[in-house]
């Protein structure tokens, strides 16, 4: 075989190649409009009257709507990162209550309407690194967990929260198999449960929470990994000793109690020093605290990050 040969293959070679990755950049161009008509169609939510907070919110760029809603973590309707997206209208919220009991002076139950008539919301902008790595910007909508703090009014034993998600085997998918400890549960320290950046969530983008998104209520703790972030939630109670957390009794190894985000402290399968913000190529670094660390630095003081991770 000579030069002119090898040369003409190179060529032939080449224009196969170049038809076959035309073919598979139209296919990638037209599949996106295909889905955006359907799958990601939203149905239209109700609207909530909220101020805009500025003292917390990040003004880094929000992801779209599609983005926070078609890429979740939400065990109870699937564990795959679409599932949540596909079988939220298998999460039934009609008569909800959110009950706020154990050591407090006035225990409270409250429904969904309540949730958003009876507290003046705000939307907060704020970054959720999940503990996977990746990361989104939300703009919430919600109101200080500290504002029903005031309400029932903890007793001075109280030291911790636990919360606890919706129990519902007969239609949540997850919930059929025992993929997880039912029902998901997670749990604070009073004071971080005090703390102005700790959220009780009703909405984002300006109109009540997606199912996906843990409808109708939910809490946000910005500065730890999203799993904290706990999903439809039905009871707040106030308890003396650490509460019981699903991913920590499911690999205690791996997830500890506090699960503040910390780019020093690798999860024993992964590093935890970088980031992809969903929406991006290129990785970004991780922050302390996810990157509030002016807001509660303090609340660590004489506390080793590496020990209690
Ligand atoms: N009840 C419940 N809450 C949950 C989860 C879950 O599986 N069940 N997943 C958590 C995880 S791992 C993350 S990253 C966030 C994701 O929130 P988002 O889907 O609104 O972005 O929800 C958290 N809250
Ligand atoms: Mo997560």
């Amino acid at each position: 075989m000579n030069k002119y040969n090898l040369d003409k293959e190179h060529q032939i070679t080449n224009k196969t190649l170049f038809d076959n990755r035309r073919k598979i950049m139209k296919s990638m161009i037209s599949l996106p409009f295909i889905f955006s008509s359907n799958l990601f169609s939203m149905p239209s939510r109700q609207k909530l009257k909220f101020n805009k907070d500025i003292e917390y919110s990040t003004n880094e760029e929000t992801n779209t709507i599609k983005q926070i809603t078609s890429y979740n973590n939400f065990y109870e309707l699937g564990s795959g990162k679409r599932d949540p997206m596909l079988n939220a209208n298998m999460l039934q919220t009609n008569n909800w209550k959110l009950t706020i009991d154990g050591l407090v002076e006035k225990p409270l139950v409250l429904d969904a309407d309540d949730l958003i008539k009876k507290f003046q919301l705000e939307e907060r902008i704020y970054r959720l690194r999940c503990v996977e790595a990746w990361s989104m910007v939300v703009p919430w909508i919600g109101f200080e967990l500290k504002r029903i703090m005031d309400i029932v009014k903890p007793l001075s034993n109280a030291k911790y929260v636990a919360f606890q998600s919706i129990l519902d085997r007969e239609h949540l998918p997850g919930q059929k198999r025992n993929i997880l400890n039912w029902p998901y549960q997670e749990g604070l320290r009073i004071d971080e449960a005090a703390h102005p950046l700790t959220l009780i969530s009703v909405g984002l983008y300006g109109q009540v929470l997606p199912n996906q998104n843990g409808s109708p209520v939910r809490l946000i703790v910005p500065w730890k990994y999203g799993f904290k972030s706990i999903k439809s939630l039905v009871k707040i109670s106030f308890v003396e000793k650490e509460p019981i957390c699903t991913w920590n009794e499911e690999a205690p190894n791996e997830y500890g109690f506090y699960s503040n985000v910390n780019p020093h402290v690798a999860h024993p399968r992964w590093s935890q020093k970088r980031e992809r913000r969903i929406g991006d190529f290129r990785k970004r670094d991780t922050l302390m605290f996810n990157g509030y660390s002016k807001f509660v630095n303090n609340l660590y003081d004489n506390m080793d990050l590496k020990k209690h991770f």
